[in-house]
């Protein structure tokens, strides 16, 4: 995991678009946002006691496995546009990057575009009621598990979404954490 603030070019979401020089961003900061990361050995992921004991104590008791790929994911283009557009859920959105590579863009307090990069063995967990989006990196390939509370809910909000409850608490949470 690498997280770092966005530059300000419109050009192909998939390059890196670090600033020049890079300013990057501690898990530390990270945390302040309520995202939180753990690095795990996704080789052993179907077995691994780590995985297992993060479940157990968040409650993490739905997941599947998605694979973003050309021509393996039914309707590949039009889901990544719609994962980068920018959005909230009423959820936390938990993933764990099993193969592959990708990016999460949060705002942070100031709604400055924070990338976070993540690889294999990176989980991420984003709070309900941050303003993110997803996208690929160059590699065009990620293989991540989906993880969530009970029975999960995949719904998008895009923004403008503050009327939710969930938006408000995340909203007050960060001016706490200030
Ligand atoms: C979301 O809601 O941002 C996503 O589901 C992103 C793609 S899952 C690796
Ligand atoms: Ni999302």
């Amino acid at each position: 995991m690498e997280a770092w603030y966005m530059d300000e070019s419109d050009r192909d979401p998939r390059l890196p678009h670090k600033k020049e020089p890079n300013e990057p961003v501690s898990p530390k900061e990270l945390k302040r946002l309520g995202v939180f990361y753990w690095k795990l050995n996704a080789d052993i992921y179907e077995t691994d006691p780590e995985l297992q004991k993060i479940r157990d104590e968040q409650g993490y008791s739905y997941m599947d496995i998605i694979t973003i790929q050309r021509d393996k994911l039914p309707n590949y283009e039009e889901k990544l546009k719609t994962f980068y557009e920018e959005h909230l859920h009423l959820d936390d959105e938990i993933r764990y990057i099993l193969d592959g590579r990708a990016y999460f863009d949060v705002r942070d307090a100031d709604e400055r575009w924070i990338r976070i990069a993540l690889a294999k063995g990176d989980l991420i967990t984003l709070p309900a009621g941050i303003y993110h989006r997803f996208t690929m990196d160059e590699t065009n390939y990620t293989k991540a598990m989906r993880l969530f509370v009970g029975e999960p809910v995949w719904i998008a909000y895009n923004r403008p979404a503050d009327e939710y409850e969930a938006r408000k608490i995340y909203v007050s949470a960060l001016r706490r954490a200030a």
